[in-house]
């Protein structure tokens, strides 16, 4: 496949001002005929042809100015028509058949609905067009389908017009104001019915709100409902962002291939960010909604209004709103909680990334499949650099900087370069050498190290900087990272206040005044920079910091810093202290200050992969087994503090404020600890909360016990739950999640099993997430020395990559991490990633990250 560039980057030779669409739309047979008002840019050759984009399209019919013409070429799939004048009309005709369509980009089906998907590159399969973000057009859309199929006809902007046609036919008009480039265009066409709200705007507006779903989902719209609502007052109030429109809908669909799409005015999402109530969602699924659903909305202003010039300012828009619907959700709830949780996915997902083959900077440099560049690093560390520019430049002259963003590109398609200008001139800071996180892959490696001098009352703080060389070469390797930093009193805890260190050289040090005593180095607070913290911290040092630090997200990482140094000493065989973790447990239990909901955050382990992650060879059975030892040892040790715990959260009445959340939360943390104890009625205990449990999180929490244990309980509980969850698909994907985590050796067995059962199919994402998803993150099992779990992944990969490429590119970085592996299983990954290789006509999503990795 080819590889396309940053640097080749050229603007568009025609623009597109106006665009006619009309849909005379079937499950098997749609026609779609489009009017391009297409204008030859000033700086284009005078003979520069029209070149519109296509993908498995072909044209029944092409019109120049009214006049049929046959005079065009397919040039890999694009349609290249010679025009000589300034501007022309030109009318295209294509037929598709959307039931077909198992990629689910494009117009496809689901469920008997159509709908689309046009990020990055989807409009190309429905009509040709310059499937390019920095063409923005103003969009007149017709949609005609059968009245009785399809009584709800959906598209961006206002419903402007809607009428009966023949033969039990129905049509609607739609009208989008906002110009806008192709991949946010949007239909949908079904049976479906809608949670109807509305909101008025702070300027008075009222806008009509809805969230369309099939008959029988409707009561499980109100969180979803809350989120938009939250959202919109929200972004008014903290950027001053008002919506545009007077309509918004949102469509809930089960076939979908990521979270949901930003369509203007017509939001689409996968159904499992949609619909919830306690007795089907966990308490993370209702976090999950209102992220998402905050996430969407505020791409009207980042993304829409303002959108990208090329995909290699990606981004400039997902990193920007991830960070906004971060500082949302923060808002609503609690920021600590939500700031540890976002490093959990930052390091779970991103880090891994950023330290293997398929490393890449924010802006990344080339590609060669855009679909492979929804990233973690694009999206969250993306966040994390937009964050940095907060922690500079602080609130006040951060909001100048992005408000002067808005207005300075409304309308526009920017690059990361104009985002950063914007700061610098709106919030008045200089970031030359910020600009270099934009192009610097891999996550910075920074030692940290304290000494004092009692003489002169001075601590000094000694810092460095460097970066691993992993994937795209970092053009420089010095990058501006600001730490917030606080030295605390070595007896009470107490400190003078946080002081922000900006580490902007490869070495540099601080020297503070005013310490008697030795103090005790808190770095990194609140996580202010991505980075990988090296620090000279003994085992007391951070047992202390667990039990004192004021920064909530200081002390949990102060857990697990001590936990990780533990068990990484464990695996490779080092003799280290194992009381010190036990002390700083029984004080984080004899803590009364603590709520239940940090309490939970701070007593769980480091998960496998992370500790993996901290090794040079992964050996994931020796860090499973470790990792048992010491959890099982806390948990036997402090039993009874866990069985007071667990009974202390009874549930009352459901309810989802913080209270009842932190108790069900910190509910499952110490059932899992007693299950671990070794106790005779761990397999009972879960099953009674199973079967008493009036909510999904509770529920949850006991099957994933039970699912690890040899008894009769989870036998019956997982039958049991499929019974009654067997007709609710999302409830549905859980019961296949959690037989593959589970830790039983017979897992790799089981999951081949589920691979044949009825309600397991290919052709849902979420399916195919909650099965194979799920295993690949199960360590132990994926990673059995059989290679089983290898061949497999490996197997449904090359099924899956025939139907639907996008999902399937995304199983390969667990097999790409291949040489972080002891030797054994490295191979085995490597001859899994050659079997895929090897395989005649991989897309190009697949093979571009198979051979990244193999090379
Ligand atoms: N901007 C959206 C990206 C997206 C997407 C990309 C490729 C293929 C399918 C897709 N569906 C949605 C989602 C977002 O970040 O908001
Ligand atoms: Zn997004």
């Amino acid at each position: 496949p080819a590889t396309i560039r940053r640097e080749d980057y050229r603007p568009p030779a025609w623009f597109i001002p106006e665009v006619e669409l009309d849909f005379q739309l079937d499950l098997e047979r749609t026609v779609v005929r489009s009017k391009l008002d297409v204008r030859r840019s000033k700086s284009a050759k005078a003979d520069e042809p029209l070149v519109l984009q296509g993908d498995d399209i072909s044209p029944t019919s092409v019109k120049v100015d009214g006049e049929a013409r046959t005079d065009w070429t397919l040039v890999e799939g694009d349609l290249v028509l010679p025009l000589n004048g300034a501007s022309h009309s030109v009318e295209i005709e294509v037929e598709l058949d959307p039931s077909t369509n198992t990629q689910l980009m494009g117009l496809y089906a689901s469920n008997d609905m159509l709908c689309t998907q046009c990020e990055a590159e989807g409009f190309r399969r429905i009509t040709f067009a310059p499937d390019r973000p920095d063409v923005l057009s103003r969009y007149q859309v017709r949609m005609e389908a059968d009245k009785a199929k399809f009584p709800v006809l959906l598209c961006n902007g206002d419903k402007v017009a809607e009428g009966d046609g023949e033969n039990g036919r129905h049509w609607v008009q739609w009208n989008d104001p906002w110009p806008k480039p192709s991949y946010l265009f949007a239909l949908v066409a079904g049976d479906l019915v809608a949670n109807n709200d509305s909101f008025t705007t702070r300027s008075g507006k009222p806008v009509e709100l809805n969230i369309w779903v099939r008959d029988g989902d409707l009561d499980r719209t109100g969180h979803a409902m809350k989120a938009l609502k939250d959202s919109m007052r929200w972004d008014e109030e903290t950027y001053g962002r008002e919506y545009d429109l007077g309509l918004f809908n949102i469509v809930a669909v089960s076939d979908f291939n990521m979270g949901a799409m930003e369509n203007k005015g017509l939001n689409i999402f996968n159904s499992r960010y949609i619909l919830a109530d306690p007795e089907v969602a966990t308490d993370a699924d209702f976090d999950g909604i209102e992220g998402v659903v905050a996430h969407e909305y505020f791409h009207n202003w980042s993304g829409n209004r303002v959108t990208c010039r090329d995909w290699f300012q990606l981004s400039l828009k997902e990193g920007f709103t991830v960070y906004r619907d971060q500082s949302f959700s923060a808002d609503m709830g609690s920021a600590a909680l939500k700031r540890i949780e976002d490093v959990r996915i930052l390091r779970a997902a991103q880090f891994p990334e950023d330290a293997g083959p398929l490393a890449h900077p924010i802006r990344p440099e080339s590609y060669q499949e855009i679909s492979n560049f929804y990233t973690a690093t694009i999206y969250n560390k993306g966040a994390e650099v937009i964050r940095m520019m907060n922690t500079l430049m602080g609130a006040e002259s951060f909001r100048k900087g992005t408000d002067l963003y808005f207005d300075r590109h409304d309308g526009e398609a920017a690059t990361c370069e104009d985002f950063v200008t914007a700061m610098e001139d709106g919030g008045e800071i200089d970031l030359k050498q910020f600009r270099n996180w934009y192009e610097t892959p891999g996550t910075p490696r920074v030692t940290a190290n304290l000494s004092h001098d009692p003489q002169t009352g001075t601590a000094t703080v000694h810092l460095s900087q460097k970066i691993a060389q992993n994937g795209e070469k970092p053009k420089s390797s010095e990058l501006v990272i600001p730490l917030k930093t606080a030295l605390l009193d070595p007896e009470t805890g107490a400190h003078q206040g946080e002081q922000l260190l900006l580490l902007d050289q490869t070495e540099k040090s601080f020297v503070l005044e005013g310490y008697r005593d030795h103090p005790v180095l808190s770095i990194n607070r609140g996580f202010s920079a991505p980075i990988i913290l090296e620090s000279s911290q003994t085992a007391e040092q951070l047992a202390f910091l667990s039990a004192h630090d004021d920064d909530p997200f200081a002390r949990f990482e102060a857990v697990q810093r001590l936990m990780t140094g533990y068990l990484t000493a464990k695996v490779l065989g080092t003799p280290v202290d194992r009381d010190i973790i036990l002390h700083a447990v029984a004080k984080i239990l004899g803590d009364k200050e603590i709520d239940p909901a940090f309490l939970a955050e701070l007593l769980v382990l480091p998960s496998e992969a992370f500790l993996g992650d901290q090794m040079v060879e992964v050996d994931p059975q020796a860090i499973h087994d470790e990792r048992e030892k010491l959890r099982g040892k806390i948990a036997v040790q402090f039993e009874k503090q866990f069985r007071k715990l667990y009974k202390s959260c009874w549930p009352g009445e459901f309810s989802l404020d913080a209270e009842a959340r932190a108790n069900r939360k910190l509910r499952n943390v110490t059932l899992g600890y007693l299950a671990a104890s070794y106790t005779d009625d761990a397999a009972e205990l879960a099953f009674e909360q199973y079967r008493e449990a009036d909510n999904m999180t509770a529920m949850q929490g006991a099957l994933a016990v039970l699912s690890h244990l040899e008894a009769e309980e989870r036998t019956i509980a997982f039958d049991d739950f499929y019974a009654k969850f067997k007709s609710n698909p999302l409830v549905l994907d859980k019961w296949f999640s959690l037989q593959a985590m589970s830790l039983r050796p017979d897992t790799v067995k089981r999951i081949d099993s589920l691979s044949r059962h009825p309600d397991f199919t290919l052709s849902n994402p979420n399916r195919v997430r909650a099965l194979y998803g799920a295993f690949t993150g199960n360590q132990v099992r994926f990673h059995d020395l059989s290679g089983k779990g290898y061949q497999m992944i490996a197997d449904m990969v090359i099924a899956l990559d025939k139907q639907n490429p996008q999902t399937a590119a995304r199983f390969i970085p667990q097999l790409g991490r291949w040489r972080r592996y002891e030797r054994e299983r490295s191979e085995l990954m490597r001859l899994a990633l050659e079997k895929i290789a090897a395989q005649p006509e991989l897309s190009k999503d697949v093979s571009e990250q198979v051979h990244k990795s193999l090379a």
